[in-house]
């Protein structure tokens, strides 16, 4: 089938606006209908569907957000369709039938099913270390505290290949805030859950578990970067993160790391998962980079899940505007 691009089909005013902030009302149904429209044959089966996380897909209005605010708000109505670069949303199937999570399996096909018992209720986060105001969130909580907003955002793999998906959640610098980084703190070191009855992938001592991230404070307080509870208007399913996952659109993936249940603030910069497996491989910063190869691959262009052909990857996978004053004078190359 021929691929109608979202720019031809879209108001220009509309795909053009900048990032999109939402409170809760829309046609869900009629988003994910016209999104999994555009799948094509080459993207890969999904394992699993939406109907496994319980969770309804009715629409929720503003009011009912304020009561309970543990239901995702719905994602845009069908007219939005694409990032603000004009690119269409990676269809439903995709997104939850295509996934990294090494825990579960190292089989991007396998995630879905193997994690489809994973238990992402009840949950708290642990958010401790060099702040005024530790704490322990229960996620219904976090849920509740921070008005979630719908980012439509590039995820562009270290393996170059990407997706365009719609989060919900709310800004990590929101919880900064409450928290109370001190002075001291110049790093985050956030960390995923370790149960190994649940985890099958754990099993692989090729890596150092748990699964370890960490971004610089200045990183992780950029209005881009997300503490995302949903996608698609839904709560995250398990092979995406669930219940909370990180989301910086411009590093690679492995960055955004998924089903957090620590995060402390600390002085060194923290050693990740990627780094201690394959230190020459994958830095600390892993920024979006065309001019920086991966040592085994091109990272000058990417397969964008659904499309055929390739595209050219972008300077911080589009996000230069936003973040790249955050790198000023530092050489790309040595801190990659
Ligand atoms: N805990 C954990 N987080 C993880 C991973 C993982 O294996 N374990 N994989 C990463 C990689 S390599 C990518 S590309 C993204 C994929 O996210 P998605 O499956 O939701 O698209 O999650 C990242 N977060
Ligand atoms: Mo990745």
């Amino acid at each position: 089938m021929i691929k109608i691009k979202a720019s031809e089909i879209t108001p220009e005013h509309l795909y053009r606006s900048r990032r999109r902030f939402m409170v809760g009302v829309g046609a869900l149904a009629a988003s994910v209908a016209l999104s999994a429209c555009g799948a094509e044959d080459a993207t890969p089966s999904p394992t699993t569907n939406a109907a496994a996380s319980g969770e309804g897909t009715s629409a929720v209005t503003p009011a009912s957000i304020g009561a309970t605010a543990t239901q995702e708000p719905v994602p845009p109505t069908a007219s939005i369709q694409s990032d603000e670069l004009g690119d269409a949303l990676t269809d439903y199937e995709s997104v939850i039938g295509y996934n990294n999570y090494y825990e579960f399996t190292t089989k991007k096909e396998g995630a879905a099913k193997l994690s489809q018992n994973f238990q992402s209720s009840p949950w708290t986060v642990e958010v401790g270390g060099l702040v005024n105001k530790p704490g322990v969130y229960d996620i219904d909580d976090l849920r509740k505290k921070f008005t979630r907003q719908e980012r439509i955002y590039r995820l562009r793999c270290v393996e170059a290949w990407s997706m365009i998906i719609p989060w919900t959640g709310f800004p990590l610098a929101e919880l900064l805030k409450e928290v109370e980084p001190t002075s001291k703190a110049k790093y985050l070191r956030f960390e995923t859950l370790y149960d190994p009855d649940s985890m099958p992938g754990l099993k692989n001592n090729s890596y150092q578990w748990p699964y370890i991230e960490g971004l610089r404070v200045d990183e992780a307080m950029n209005n881009l970067t997300l503490l995302a509870t949903g996608l698609y208007g839904k709560d995250l399913l398990p092979q995406n993160g669930a219940p909370v996952r990180l989301v910086v659109p411009w590093k690679y993936g492995f960055k955004s790391i998924k089903s957090i249940v620590k995060i402390d603030l600390v002085e060194e910069m923290p050693v990740s998962l990627w780094m201690a497996a394959a230190p020459h491989e994958y830095g600390f910063y892993a920024n979006v980079n065309p001019q920086v190869d991966h040592p085994r691959w091109s990272q000058g262009s990417e397969r964008r899940i659904g499309e055929l052909g390739r595209r050219k990857t972008l300077m911080f996978n589009g996000y230069a505007e936003e973040v790249a004053s955050l790198y000023d004078g530092m050489d790309l190359t040595e801190y990659f």
